[in-house]
């Protein structure tokens, strides 16, 4: 599509004004058809970026510069005029600095290549819970990204009609071409040029210098959380790094469970979970981010603004994964993982090792060669509707009214099973100290936590004590039809180092725990940390697990809580924001453990 057909003046403006500061050779407007996909992905193997999979149809190799292979969290501003409203836990400079900055680097960004004009929307379209984003951009691989991972085109310029409201996100590889030259490697700028920003006042991301991921994919990480959280805290609902599910038990009852865990902690897995418990179902609506408003019920109402999965493939099989296995059978786009002689890709914790292939950068490799063949961040883009298990309601313009919240993390000690919270207070205390161990951590090495609130560290678009506050108060608005708020460590490890609960289909059984205290068929056991299961309560028919062991899984122990309680004074500490209603919370679960 041109540019002289769009119908909306703001926009075509502000095109135009990015036109002039980056001169691209031409400009293209998306209309979200499978022949514009067709297009960019055939530049792309033209220009040898792409290499076409003959295993999988319709489906596409990348290998990207080793320099951009994942988010930047140190090149990732959230920039306000006062540098207290994006608080302790975000980069920050002015905006007019930044963009001074910025300016300089985007002013003829894009020569010699096509800037591509993406209108796409975060949830379904015309949903009252969704965003319209526009999304310009010198990258066709971000454009074929994009058609899978939101939705895309000239039914998105419709719902923005002549003037209305989008967020503007600017994007540029940050490599511009010299006359005749095509691309011959994947294009970015150096580390020291990357700038992810967001200008959260005025709703409006520019990002340069990398192609990779959430740096690219604008949709993703940059508007449906870190502009999303801003615009939520103002208007009222809420952005979330949590994956959506709905649970349902034997007698046909549906549960919806929006879960945040830190990255790495299997949430795509929890998302499409294959329960091994008999007569219960599980259907995925999202797995990464979840937008939640309060309904006309009062009750609160997720939709999943992503139309697609960018999920971590080292570690995706079909024994932890198979439903996600399922959904990148075809028309998927793989980036970073290893080209195998036969025309597929593989990745460690895949299946059985090829004898040979190309690995992540593109050199020969060799079983025990001492190289990774994929990268630890490769990626698979899919879209959401291949997913075997995917809810029938996940694009149901209304929602899903959310039953259960759960937080989580990596822990090897300390931290049980699971455990509940008192109240929606309690829970938003649990939120804010998550933690994860951000490696395989042994037993006892508690060195290497990070505490990650609400999973939410690296993409909170303001600053995080009020992000505490504003949760505090959605729970106030909720009254008494919040849903009820859980904690999970499917980590624990016992003395010796051992795994002490096997985790993915069996997870079902502690949800299985979350959706009978919901419905007040079970009791729990109080401690100092919060309620946990009674033993005879949690389902473990045909699961081999030792007495001892179970008592492990849901001990509180005194002493390494005891411990805790230092480490999350440190935390709190950094908040000048922190609510009093947090301060509290720490104060009743010191006085519990001196019960
Ligand atoms: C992601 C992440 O890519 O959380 O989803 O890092
Ligand atoms: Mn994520």
């Amino acid at each position: 599509m041109k540019l002289e057909q769009l119908r909306h003046d703001k926009l075509k403006a502000w095109v135009e004004e990015v036109a002039a500061m980056c001169t691209p050779k031409d400009i293209y407007v998306c209309d979200g058809s499978t022949k514009e996909y067709n297009d960019c992905m055939k530049k792309l193997i033209d220009d040898g970026l792409a290499k076409v999979l003959t295993k999988r149809k319709n489906s596409f190799s990348f290998r990207s510069d080793p320099s951009d292979v994942a988010r930047v969290e140190d090149r990732t501003y959230i920039s306000y005029p006062n540098k207290e409203d994006a608080g302790p836990t975000n980069n920050w400079m002015e905006p007019n600095e930044l963009k001074e900055i910025m300016k300089g680097l985007y002013k003829g960004s894009m020569k010699n290549r096509t800037m591509y004009v993406i209108p796409f929307s975060m949830g379904p379209v015309g949903s009252h819970i969704a965003k319209v984003g526009i999304e310009i951009t010198d990258s066709p691989y971000v454009v074929c990204n994009m058609h899978i991972m939101t939705r895309v085109g000239s039914k998105v310029l419709d719902v923005l009609g002549t003037d209305g409201e989008y967020i503007p996100c600017l994007h540029s590889v940050g490599a511009p071409l010299a006359d005749g030259e095509i691309d011959t490697k994947w294009p970015c700028a150096p580390i020291e040029k990357k700038y992810i920003s967001h200008f959260p006042n005025e709703n409006l991301i520019w990002s340069y210098g990398s192609g990779y991921g959430g740096n690219a994919l604008l949709g993703k990480k940059c508007l449906a959380l870190r502009i999303a959280s801003a615009i939520a805290r103002r208007e009222g609902w809420m952005a979330e790094h949590m994956l959506i599910l709905r649970l349902t038990n034997p007698e046909g009852k549906r549960f919806h469970i929006a879960a945040a865990f830190p990255s790495a902690c299997g949430k795509t897995n929890l998302a499409m979970l294959q329960p091994t418990i008999e007569g219960w179902k599980c259907e995925c609506v999202g797995d990464d981010i979840a937008w939640m408003k309060i309904g006309k019920d009062g009750r609160l109402y997720a939709i999943n603004p992503e139309a697609g999965f960018f999920g971590v493939a080292p570690g995706t099989s079909y024994d932890s994964n198979p439903m996600a296995m399922e959904s990148i059978k075809e028309n998927s786009i793989f980036t970073n993982c290893l080209e195998t002689d036969d025309g597929d890709v593989w990745w460690e914790g895949k299946d059985e090792a090829p004898s040979h292939g190309i690995d992540w950068k593109g050199n020969d490799w060799t079983p025990g060669n001492g190289e990774n063949g994929a990268h630890p961040n490769a990626r698979f883009t899919a879209p959401a509707s291949q997913c075997p298990v995917i809810c029938p309601d996940w694009e149901n313009p209304d929602g899903v009214p959310i039953d259960i919240l759960i937080f989580g993390g990596r822990r090897a000690s300390t931290v049980p099973l699971v455990h509940e919270a008192y109240d929606w207070d309690h829970g938003v205390f649990m939120g804010s100290i998550a933690a994860s161990e951000t490696t395989a951590a042994n037993i006892g090495s508690v060195g290497n936590l990070r505490r990650d609130p609400f999973a939410m560290l690296p993409f909170c678009g303001y600053n995080m004590g009020d992000y505490f506050h504003h949760w505090l108060e959605m729970g106030d608005k909720i009254g008494d039809k919040a849903p009820r708020i859980f904690y999970v460590n499917w980590f624990r490890k016992s003395p010796d180092g051992k795994w002490l609960w096997p985790g993915f289909g069996e997870n079902a059984r502690v949800l299985k725990w979350m959706c009978e205290r919901t419905e007040g068929k079970v009791n729990a056991l109080d401690t100092a940390i919060g309620k946990i299961p009674i033993e005879k309560d949690l389902d473990l028919k045909g699961l081999d697990i030792a007495d001892n062991d179970l008592k492990e899984l849901l001990k509180v122990d005194t002493q390494s809580w005891n411990n805790e309680i230092s480490s999350i004074e440190e935390h709190f500490a950094k908040f000048s924001h922190l609510p009093d209603r947090l301060k509290k919370q720490l104060n009743n679960l010191k006085d519990r453990l001196k019960k």
